[in-house]
């Protein structure tokens, strides 16, 4: 299986984050992508390579030109302030009070185009997510051109960024554009099963009126847990994507059994929706040492879910996305490699 890495993910490391009225250092880290790629290395898995160049008509196909245009120069408006320090959203519009009208102020857009204050933007955010989302587009062109399966070992993450909005560490959705390129070089229907610890919220609402992606995620009920407004079991989709869209919120300590049961219903589902290509958002925050999650998984369990995913027989692309214990988010992604490629 071919890893496809860009150091150019070390452009982007934030230094806070707000988390319970505190600034907190990043949990979303250079240090986790390089430990990545060491395991896979030492597991052989096969080669690893750059790139692609961009082809930024590609992200246009599932983000506003106005929400690319701000990532692309935020930092800019934020240094022009005379600010030297990351730029971070303070205040956001919610529900009922609110118009569909960016405003002209970078602090104004900042939470316009931001769902909290989990994202900073710095000198080399922009270059590190088209990067990241380089390494998804060229590991679903090798899908495309008949590769069994990929591995995009994409940094910063994406399932939490939509159309218009980054959150939670993510800036541009990686896996959805990757499905959307596949939907547009030849996959008919294309399958998104996301095993991050967190509801791929970006994802869901990015296909949720399609019926030709499908969407399956496991994850910790928002009822208790990040991202908190979306993930519940009722949404199922809405017009053409009614029946497309399938969320198994699991509890507090979920242990590797129970998350496998519920894995082999959302593998169910996506067996019956019938994808020509599978993109999987791989994170590995399940793993029970996660500082920020709380299920219960270890190593057997991730070579568990690469075993259970191959069972589809598609072909088959991972994203990489969460996973915070630094020291062991590299061996838990070679798990569920290795176990996928048997
Ligand atoms: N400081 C991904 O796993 N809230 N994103 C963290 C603890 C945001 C996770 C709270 C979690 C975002 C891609
Ligand atoms: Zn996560």
């Amino acid at each position: 299986m071919l890893t496809i890495y860009s150091e150019d993910h070390r452009l982007h490391h934030g230094a806070a984050e707000l988390y319970r009225g505190r600034l907190v250092p990043c949990f979303e880290m250079p240090a986790r992508a390089e430990q990545v790629l060491d395991r896979v290395k030492a597991a052989g898995l096969g080669a690893v390579v750059a790139p692609d160049p961009l082809d930024r008509a590609a992200l246009a196909r599932v983000h506003a030109e106005d929400y690319l245009a701000f990532l692309e120069t935020a930092w800019d408006e934020w240094q022009a302030l005379g600010e030297t320090g990351d730029a971070l959203p303070y205040a956001w519009p919610a529900t009922g009070l609110r118009r569909d009208v960016p405003p002209e102020h970078i602090d104004g857009k900042l939470g316009f185009y931001s769902i909290d204050a989990a994202v900073p933007i710095t000198a080399g955010t922009w270059r590190a997510i088209t990067s990241s989302a380089a390494c998804a587009l060229t590991g679903a062109r090798q899908i495309v051109e008949g590769a069994a399966s990929a591995f995009a070992l994409c940094r910063p993450p994406g399932h939490h960024a939509g159309a218009r909005a980054m959150g939670g560490f993510c800036y541009l959705n990686n896996a959805a554009i990757a499905a959307q390129y596949l939907r547009d070089n030849g996959a008919g229907r294309v399958a998104i099963l996301d095993v991050d610890y967190h509801h791929g919220n970006g994802t869901q609402s990015i296909f949720y009126d399609r019926g030709d992606v499908f969407f399956a995620s496991l994850h910790g009920d928002p009822a208790v847990e990040y991202p908190f407004f979306l993930g519940h079991a009722d949404e199922r989709g809405e017009g053409d994507g009614l029946g497309a869209n399938r969320n198994f919120p699991l509890p507090w300590g979920t242990s590797g059994a129970d998350y496998l049961s519920a894995l082999d219903a959302a593998l169910a589902d996506i067996a019956a929706f019938a994808p020509d290509m599978v993109v999987v958002s791989l994170g590995v925050d399940t793993f029970a040492e996660d500082p920020i999650s709380h299920f219960k998984l270890h190593g057997p369990d991730f070579a568990e879910i690469g075993r259970r995913v191959a069972g589809l027989g598609r072909r088959t692309l991972f994203v990489m996305e969460g996973g915070y214990a630094v020291a062991d988010i590299g061996a838990n992604v070679a798990h569920v490699l290795t176990g996928f490629a048997g």
